[in-house]
């Protein structure tokens, strides 16, 4: 068997809604139970946001409290939080849950902006900083969200700024519109440009999700999946929650030789 891979399980999101799919977890409980029955599908880590009752995004630090709590009640998997939120969302709204206690395992940290669809996702270098800054405070280990190959060469900025430290996970996420698209070649050229020593997770969107996630494993790099991303598990069929999305990772990681990761194992490869 080779290295065991992390697979993240995005149950929630921002942008994904129940009129498109009836799946989406919502309520702390609701979000609590998609995250053990991901965490049984073969998830070790959690990419969570949280949403008002009317389904709305929202970055409000009770709500994350109540949901981490769900969570922690149910399964042993690493928490980590969005800090991304939802574009539009000013910075001290999407840092609410690093206020969490105990803080959450890991945080997101998006590396820099891109159009994203129609609108524009911020994160001017400034923006980076203080939340790295208030990561490092509170001991929280953070996943590098790269949407653009310029992302990654910002990440190598900031460690020489000594804002970040390398190395590092990162994410390639892939197929925004406005990023970069999620072909074999782009993720390829990314994994070149990783620094030495740091891991990398996939997170390719709609349809690519699966394809994407199968040559991460086969390249030795993890696999996000989820509702976030993508909300179909084969042509026109939703996938009943994220586990469902999870448990094809699983199949996929076990025909690469890999095993999957237990979060014991995440822990160690993350370096929590
Ligand atoms: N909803 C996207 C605009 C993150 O979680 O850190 C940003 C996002 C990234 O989902
Ligand atoms: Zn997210």
């Amino acid at each position: 068997m080779g290295s065991p891979a992390i697979i993240t399980a995005a149950i929630c999101g921002a942008e994904t809604t129940r009129e498109l799919t009836p799946y989406l977890p919502i309520t702390a409980d609701e979000l609590g139970d998609e995250a053990a029955r991901c965490r049984e599908a073969g998830a070790s880590v959690i990419h969570l946001h949280v949403r008002r009752d009317d389904g709305t995004p929202t970055q409000d630090k009770a709500l994350f409290q109540k949901a981490i709590d769900a969570i922690r009640k149910r399964c042993d998997v690493i928490v980590q939080t969005s800090t991304g939120g939802a574009v539009g969302m000013s910075a001290d709204e999407r840092a609410q849950p690093l206020e969490c206690t105990p803080p959450p395992d890991m945080a997101t940290l998006n590396a820099g902006s891109l159009n994203f669809g129609d609108d524009v996702f911020l994160n001017p270098f400034p923006l980076v900083r203080e939340f790295a800054r208030r990561m490092h405070a509170k001991k929280i280990a953070y996943e590098l969200e790269c949407y653009d190959v310029g992302h990654v060469e910002a990440c190598l900025r900031l460690a020489q700024e000594g804002v970040i430290k390398l190395p590092a996970p990162f994410d390639f996420v892939m197929g925004v519109p406005g990023g970069i698209q999620a072909t074999a070649d782009n993720l390829q050229f990314l994994v070149g440009k990783l620094p030495r020593g740091s891991t990398f997770n996939v997170a390719g969107l709609g349809r690519q999700q699966l394809p994407m996630a199968e040559l991460s494993l086969k390249l030795g790099g993890h696999a996000r999946c989820g509702l976030e991303d993508n909300i179909y598990v084969s042509k026109g069929v939703l996938a009943r929650g994220s586990f469902e999305l999870v448990a094809r990772v699983a199949e996929l990681a076990k025909a690469a030789g890999r095993e999957v990761a237990t979060p014991a194992q995440a822990r160690e490869i993350l370096r929590l």
